[in-house]
């Protein structure tokens, strides 16, 4: 242990503990701004600087460790001008344009000049013009970088893709994409994991709030709107609504406010998806065992297209099942158009995802399944343009068929859950008799990768469950040289699946992750539905339409050949 103190406050912190750290152990407050623990902390930004007794220079306290007998003071006239300067120097390099950014009000850059009480600005900008594709789903505004090195390395470290790199040189120099070249050359997934750790508004998604509202607003055409399982854990982030207070039967009344004409839920397709990905693992099992290789998940799109850019020889391992999104907007504009009467073209369907790969994912089959996908920020950016009083907000039901979804379906947000809901519904199909809900329970956990043997009806299945990119590739890379062997396996692109999704409001408390876990796990195991099989929309559609899993019509309609 080293003794110190900070502003007059003795501390006993273990060896190697920062100076930040200790200081939030006693409750005494250090801005930062580049800082990610355990991912960044190399004191880029240096807005952290504090004052070190007897050292001439301020120091930065993310990448100091405390010392034996250190004085530390955290609010010194010296400290407070040389963060002042220091954000002033970021700022000069910065359009800010707060009023029409994105990350206004949610913006730490933003906040931290306000804090600092910066009101004039003494450096004249000189920003070059930002070329960037704003077709692209993501879109990065360079005015707006402030080189914190987040996005470098969240996409080095934590999905080992490399997309992002310091470029250029002397006072040109920036983040951008890594070796001079275009996004769309390089193999980013679009996991818009570095958009929802960037501390301003230089990483975005494309806006697709205007698409939909043009549909909304014309009277010729029906929407139709799907509300993804991790979006409900998360949408009242962005309004301080409680977790309580911000359920999906609430998004709905709003969604309705704003003028969509049907409001569905994505959990009936996840279930629909387990009926045809669980038919399908039962249907490949013997190959399975006899190569040696698994079915993999598909629902994922940053995933989809991991394999497809760094794995390419194992694209006919992925399921052929399409996402719940996909599988979503083909049953909306076959047999819901048919049971409403009215041509499938008339249909726009909107779906809201915690995803910013959802926006490529929906393009795949010629766009012909889902028109427009709205992440979860983009859904609370449509509903304050409304200025819709989400705190009044009484909960309104899902419409009907479409919006019936069991508790399996809605753990799909977070990793493990479509393993689980998987496990439910194969054992059945297998033993013709439910086992106990919560009996796999243990592919949950937000532990990078897992895995578990399940014994069902005397066969051995053997299966795995990975998050993050950079937890895929090392599972990729034992499979491949045959060091582990699986049945089935799981890949979301995102740590900790979709409640951590690209999508979702932007990363501000590392708390957020396993609390949206854990409302999705709470919503599961209070339905009364807790299997897909059981869920009678489902089963209705199959009566009426599809006939049964993996027949004819499902696989024109369900599955996709990647
Ligand atoms: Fe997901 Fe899925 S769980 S991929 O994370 O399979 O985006 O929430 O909608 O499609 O259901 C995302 C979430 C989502 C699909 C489902
Ligand atoms: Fe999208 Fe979810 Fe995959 Fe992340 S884990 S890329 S949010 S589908």
């Amino acid at each position: 242990m080293v003794n110190a103190t900070i502003n007059g406050i003795a501390i006993s912190v273990e060896d190697g503990t920062t100076i930040l750290e200790a200081a939030r152990k006693v409750g005494v407050e250090i801005p930062t701004l580049c800082y990610l623990k355990e991912v960044n902390e190399i004191g880029a930004c240096r807005v952290c600087v504090v004052e070190v007794e007897g050292q001439d220079r301020c120091v930065t306290a993310c990448n100091n460790v405390v010392q034996e007998g250190m004085v530390i003071r955290t609010n010194t006239r010296k400290v407070r001008t040389t963060r002042k300067t220091n954000v002033k120097f970021i700022l000069s390099q910065h359009d800010y344009e707060c009023a029409s950014c994105v990350r206004s009000g949610n913006c730490t850059l933003q906040s931290l000049a306000n804090e600092l009480n910066i009101s004039e600005m003494p450096y004249d900008s000189i920003l070059e013009k930002n070329k960037w594709d704003k077709t692209f789903p993501l879109i990065r505004e360079n005015n707006k970088c402030i080189k914190c090195m987040r996005c470098v390395q969240i996409c080095d470290n934590v999905q080992g893709m490399h997309v992002w790199d310091v470029v250029n040189t002397g006072s040109r120099t920036t983040v951008n994409v890594a070796k001079n070249r275009l996004i769309q050359e390089t193999n980013c997934t679009l996991c818009g994991q570095c958009v929802v750790n960037c501390p301003v508004g230089a990483l975005r998604e494309r806006d697709d709030v205007g698409r939909v509202l043009d549909a909304v607003e014309d009277e010729n055409i029906i929407t139709v709107v799907q509300i993804a399982p991790a979006v409900r854990t998360a949408w009242g982030e962005g309004f301080g609504l409680s977790k309580d207070f911000a359920t999906a039967k609430r998004l709905v009344a709003g969604l309705r406010r704003i003028g969509f004409d049907y409001i569905f839920d994505t959990t009936f397709s996840a279930d629909l998806t387990i009926m045809e990905e669980g038919s399908e693992l039962l249907e490949r099992l013997p190959e399975i065992k006899e190569s040696g290789l698994p079915m993999f998940t598909s629902c994922c799109p940053g995933w989809v297209n991991f394999i497809k850019k760094e794995y390419p020889q194992y694209v006919d391992r992925l399921s052929t099942a399409k996402s719940p999104q996909q599988m979503f907007g083909a049953v909306t504009k076959s047999y819901y158009a048919e049971k409403l009467g009215v041509e499938p073209e008339r249909i726009f369907c909107v779906s809201l995802m915690p995803c910013l790969a959802k926006k490529d994912e929906c393009t795949w089959d010629n766009g012909k399944d889902v028109d427009a996908v709205l992440t979860t920020r983009e859904v609370e950016r449509m509903l304050k343009s409304f200025f819709i009083k989400v705190q009044e907000l009484e909960e309104e039901e899902f419409d009907d068929p479409l919006g019936v979804g069991s508790g399996a379906g809605v753990i799909f947000g977070a990793t493990g859950g479509v393993m689980e809901a998987a496990l439910r519904s194969a054992y059945y199909l297998v033993n013709k008799t439910n086992p106990e809900p919560d009996a796999f329970q243990c592919v949950r956990g937000l532990d990078g990768w897992k895995e578990a043997k399940f014994t069902i009806n005397g066969n051995i299945l053997k299966v795995a469950v990975a998050s993050s990119l950079s937890n895929a590739r090392k599972l990729m890379e034992a499979i491949a040289t045959g060091k582990a062997h699986y049945d089935f396996v799981e890949v979301m692109a995102c740590p900790g699946g979709c409640i951590n999704g690209g999508g979702q409001p932007i990363k501000d408390d590392d708390n957020k992750v396993a609390n949206r876990s854990k409302v999705l796990y709470g919503l599961d195991k209070v339905n009364n539905l807790r299997f897909s099989h059981e869920n009678p929309s489902v089963m209705q559609c199959y009566k009426d339409y599809f006939g049964e899993p993996l027949s004819h019509k499902a696989h024109e309609l369900l599955h996709i050949s990647h």
